[in-house]
């Protein structure tokens, strides 16, 4: 295991220093809305070009003194629900900038959905396609889907998307899937709240599927990561606790997976978030046994990012790198991110240099 690392390591390669895409790349998806946060790509390659699978996180356009809150309602014609809250309404607690209280219900602020972006040049830059192609569930997500993990298992046709599901039950972990990224198909909620940051591995282990997932405890608990595994992909058994928050390190107060486990030779490297308990976001790696992927060989201490460029620093939720898609080519990953909750970028880190810091 490793010991104490210089705290300012980052091993990601920026491409530049600015980000990928930023909202003003995205065009509303409806009249009436705007686009306040593109972020969280899920990201694959499809016929030769880069894939990412956008979080973009809109509002209506609303007043200098209300809030203006989107919430998908197939009751109204439009299919979108606008909830308008005066700034001052003493009923409205909005300290987060993510989710508010008002009148004893939490809503989030934005309703995101997600949406395709393709790369020719090996994800330098995107073309962002015009409308959205996932978009939330009036009885499960509501208040939107987030966050896509992409996944194509060895000798599966379908690409698998895991998302999380908001709705006034909870936050849960859909899954939705594709052959063609053309049309795609919601297959229902895996994992009931609160869950999210479900992590599928790349093949069935012992003959069985498996994947990390992120369930919360509320009182007792926290936000920690856990495995378990299926034998149909269905059904999910033998849940187990596998890395926790570090009191008094950067992922004191919550950790949770990134996409799917890459393997290497000397174990399934999964690049993970931990944030602090001032809400600062950074990621680190775990080397999980290729064959008993319950076992966990080496954990970061040091991040292997930070937010250090401006724009990860600074935006709608302040010193925040989150990642859920990257991009393998042998010894190279390319990660993208989203940054600052706002935007997303893009860099390049070598598995190698993350296994070597595994054993610093
Ligand atoms: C957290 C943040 C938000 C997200 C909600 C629901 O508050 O990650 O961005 O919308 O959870 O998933």
């Amino acid at each position: 295991m490793s010991t104490t690392m210089n705290a300012t390591t980052d091993l990601v390669t920026r491409f530049g220093d600015r980000p990928l895409l930023t909202p003003a790349d995205v065009a509303p998806s409806a009249d009436g809305f705007q686009v306040d946060c593109v972020l969280n790509p899920g990201a694959f390659v499809h016929q030769g070009r880069i894939g990412l699978l956008l979080r973009v996180a809109e509002s209506a356009i609303a007043g200098p003194q209300e809030l203006a809150i989107p919430i998908i309602d197939p009751s109204i014609a439009e299919g979108v629900r606008v909830l308008r809250i005066a700034r001052d309404d003493p009923r409205l607690d909005a300290q987060d900038p993510r989710v508010i209280g008002f009148d004893g219900r939490n809503y989030l602020t934005t309703l995101s959905h997600l949406r395709l972006a393709w790369s020719d040049d090996g994800g330098r830059s995107f073309a962002v396609e015009d409308r959205p192609f996932l978009i939330g569930d009036p009885v499960d997500s509501s208040y939107g889907v987030e966050d896509a993990r992409v996944v194509k298992v060895a000798g599966e046709e379908r690409w698998r998307i895991h998302f999380t599901a908001v709705s006034p039950t909870g936050v849960c972990v859909g899954q939705a899937s594709t052959a063609d990224w053309v049309t795609a198909r919601h297959d229902g909620i895996l994992f009931p709240p609160h869950n999210k940051d479900l992590a599928w591995f790349t093949r069935r282990i012992d003959g069985q599927h498996w994947c990390l997932h992120r369930p919360s405890g509320l009182g007792i608990g926290g936000n920690n990561i856990w495995i378990a595994r299926s034998p149909d992909g269905v059904h999910w058994g033998h849940h187990r606790v596998l890395v926790t928050s570090r009191p008094g390190m950067w992922d004191e107060e919550r950790v949770g997976a990134g996409c799917a486990p890459i393997e290497t030779e000397r174990g399934w490297l999964e690049l993970y978030h931990g944030s602090d308990t001032k809400g600062r976001y950074c990621l680190g790696a775990l080397l999980l046994d290729l064959d008993d992927p319950g076992t966990v060989l080496a954990r970061s201490e040091a991040p292997i990012m930070q937010p250090r460029l401006p724009f990860e620093r600074e935006g709608f939720f302040n010193e925040c790198v989150f990642t859920n898609g990257h991009v393998v080519d042998g010894d190279r990953v390319t990660l993208f991110y989203g940054a600052a909750d706002s935007v997303v970028g893009g860099g390049e880190l070598s598995i190698s240099a993350v296994l070597a810091s595994l054993d610093a």
